[in-house]
Order: structure tokens, then C-alpha cells, then sequence
């Protein structure tokens, strides 16, 4: 495939409800929007997962249009892709920068695949064409407000009910859940709200069954996870600290994980997924996909990632109407009895509405290559 050229658009759109971590809270979805086109003028498409602000790892949105622009993009020039791993090797020069660099390789697969007439789970290796999906809950202002909205969602079949905890906002949160419904199966994500002397807290929620939890310590810390995952029953799932295959292979050697969440982003691409996914199915670990609160594309990418067959968890990869009252798919990302049956049409299967795209856009550039 010879690329001709690449369009950035920024768009902006409204989620349904704020959404909020032990990091902040986000309403106003602003993201990047890549289409790459060759030179048959087929489009694929990606999204940059970075939010507006450094929060949940260090890209923003503003980061990743510039390492795009001044950076990757140029390194794109005149090349010629015969297989869409081949990006990783040509942004191998740049350190770090994954969500900027995944957004890119996420539409070059999304093309290669429409170039070979295949949908993008098969160009990817996945057997599943339908996965089961969980769904991920934001603190909110009251435990009673926390149980009506984990309701709501068990009797629309999620699979597995994740709610975010911090410091104050824990064990006794938790305790309350599990009272009202005693067999759900249930998580809690820290985002890293946590410290090595908050062991005896954490160690509380060793009595509730969760399935696991989510990423308790620093962003960027492997060795104090292995400290605590020794003394804690319930296996710990990184996130935010697994950013490379590297990352993966360092976590599990030392025991820093039972479980890791792959996000797209977060890791520099669906190649690099995919490895990890490989290293992990070796060695027996489970893995399942991480959400962004993603808009359409960004969701596809997750659909296609997860009919991988290490992907036994239900992951985060929720219905576009659960966020959005408009998304920039065609169908939209349906959940029904809590599962999402994979589209079958090349590429990432769903079809790209323009008129949506323009709706939310605030602004577009096309670069030639
Ligand atoms: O840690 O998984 C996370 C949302 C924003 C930032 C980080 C995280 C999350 C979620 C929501 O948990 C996942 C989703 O619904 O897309
Ligand atoms: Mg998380």
C-alpha cells in the first residue's frame, strides 16, 4: 500500500453524563480523528484515546496532533506498507508518544484490512465474533445514586460491573454494593489513587470477591504492585503501568499482576496488542480490553482487539448509546444480553458518518505524503 495522505480532524463531543475518576472527571469528549487514505483512495480510519489534559497518563490531545504532525506523519512520507506492523517498526525512532502513534497505525490497519476485503478481527487474528462486555461506572455523588445506575445496567446484561474507588471512597462503598447484589461480578479500579502504606485499606477488600483490582498504585509502578499482590487474595489487573510488551513480560516476571487490561492507546498500537496478548495467553494470564470512553472508531478498534482468544474477561467495551446521544458510526456499538456481535464487513465494520463528523468538528487538516 503507498499512503497519499492523512487528515487530523479535533472533534468535540458531549457524553451523556459526566464521567468521573479518581483523577477527574470528563463531560466534553474532545479526541482526534485520523483518516488515512492510499493511493486508490481507500480510507481507514483511527482515534487518538489522549484526553484534553494529562491526567490518566501524560499525551493530550494537543501532544498527540503535535507529534503527528511534526513527527510521525513526516516519517510516513513515501513509504510503502505491505503490512500494517510495519508502523511500529517506522515510529520505532520515536520514544514513547503511544496514544499519538496508535491513533495513526489503528487506521493503517483499519485500511489494510478494506484493501484485502477482510474484517479487521480476522486481519487481526481474532475467532470470536461475539464477546461478552462489562461496563465501567464512575464515582458518583452518593452510594445510593451508585447502586440505582449498577442496577439499571445488571438488568441491561452487563457481564461485569467495574466501579472506580479512591481513598474514602472504597471498602465501605464496596460493602454496600456486594450487600445489594451479593453474586454480580464485580471489580473496582483505583487509577492509581493508592500508596504502598495504604496496604491495610486495600487488604479490606479482600473479603468482597472482586474479581480483581484495578491498577491501585502509581501509574508508572511495577515493584510496589508485586509487594502488595503478594499480600492481597484478590488478583491486581495493571492498567496505566503496562505500556509496552517490555512493560507486560517486567509485571509478570516479578508478580506485579494476575490480569492485565490491554488498552489500544496506551500500549502504541494493535501490533503491540497483539503481542502482549501472545505473551500473556503463554503464560496463562487473562487479559481484557480497556476502554477510553472511545466515540465510534476508537469502540471498533476495541470490538475487533477483543475476539482475540486470550480476551476471557469481559472488558469496558460498553454500548455507543451508553455515552453518547449521537455517535460518529454507522450502525452504532449495540449490546444486547451484554454481549456485542463483531460486524463482519471489511475493515472495522462500521461505516463512517460524515455528517456526524462534521457536526462535532472544530477543526481538520490533510497533510499530503
Ligand atoms: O482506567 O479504565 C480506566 C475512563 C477514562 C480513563 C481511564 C479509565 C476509564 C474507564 C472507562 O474506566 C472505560 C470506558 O467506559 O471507556
Ligand atoms: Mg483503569
Amino acid at each position: 500500500m503507498k499512503l497519499k495522505e492523512i487528515t487530523l480532524r479535533h472533534l468535540q463531543m458531549k457524553m451523556k453524563f459526566p464521567f468521573t475518576t479518581s483523577f477527574g472527571t470528563v463531560q466534553d469528549k474532545e479526541f482526534i480523528l485520523i483518516e488515512v487514505k492510499d493511493e486508490e483512495g481507500t480510507s481507514g480510519w483511527g482515534e487518538s484515546v489522549a484526553f484534553v489534559s494529562p491526567s490518566y497518563n501524560e499525551e493530550t490531545l494537543k501532544t498527540n496532533w503535535h507529534m503527528m504532525e511534526d513527527f510521525l506523519i513526516p516519517l510516513l512520507t513515501g513509504q510503502t506498507i505491505s503490512h500494517p506492523d510495519d508502523i511500529s517498526a517506522i515510529f520505532e525512532p520515536i520514544r514513547k508518544n503511544n496514544m499519538a502513534k496508535s491513533a495513526i497505525e489503528g487506521a493503517v490497519w483499519d485500511l489494510y484490512a478494506k484493501r484485502k476485503g477482510m474484517p479487521l478481527y480476522e486481519a487481526l487474528g481474532g475467532e470470536n465474533t461475539t464477546i461478552d462486555v462489562g461496563i465501567s461506572i464512575g464515582i458518583q455523588k452518593t452510594v445510593d445514586d451508585l447502586l440505582t445506575i449498577i442496577k439499571q445496567h445488571v438488568d441491561e446484561g452487563y457481564k461485569r460491573i467495574k466501579v472506580k474507588i479512591k481513598p474514602g471512597w472504597d471498602v465501605d462503598v464496596i460493602r454496600e454494593i456486594r450487600r445489594s447484589f451479593p453474586d454480580i461480578q464485580l471489580m473496582a479500579d483505583a487509577n492509581s489513587a493508592y500508596r504502598l502504606e495504604d496496604l491495610p485499606q486495600l487488604k479490606k477488600l479482600d473479603e468482597f470477591q472482586l474479581l480483581m483490582i484495578e491498577q491501585p498504585l502509581a501509574s508508572d509502578d511495577i515493584v510496589d504492585h508485586a509487594v502488595i499482590q503478594k499480600e492481597l487474595t484478590t488478583p491486581i489487573c495493571l492498567d496505566e503501568s503496562i505500556h509496552s510488551y517490555e512493560d507486560a513480560r517486567k509485571a509478570l516476571q516479578l508478580g506485579s499482576c494476575q490480569i492485565i487490561n490491554i488498552k489500544i492507546g496506551r500500549v502504541g498500537g494493535l501490533t503491540e496488542s497483539k503481542r502482549i496478548h501472545d505473551l500473556c495467553k503463554e503464560q496463562g494470564v487473562p487479559v481484557w480490553c480497556g476502554g477510553m470512553l472511545e466515540a465510534g472508531v476508537g469502540r471498533a478498534h476495541n470490538v475487533a482487539l477483543t475476539t482475540l482468544s486470550n480476551f476471557t474477561l469481559p472488558g469496558d467495551t460498553a454500548a455507543s448509546s451508553r455515552y453518547w446521544e449521537q455517535d460518529i458510526i454507522t450502525p452504532e456499538v449495540i449490546v444486547k444480553d451484554g454481549a456485542i456481535q463483531v460486524p463482519q464487513k471489511p475493515g472495522i465494520g462500521y461505516d463512517i458518518d460524515l455528517e456526524a463528523v462534521k457536526k462535532f468538528m472544530l477543526k481538520e487538516k490533510t497533510y499530503s505524503l
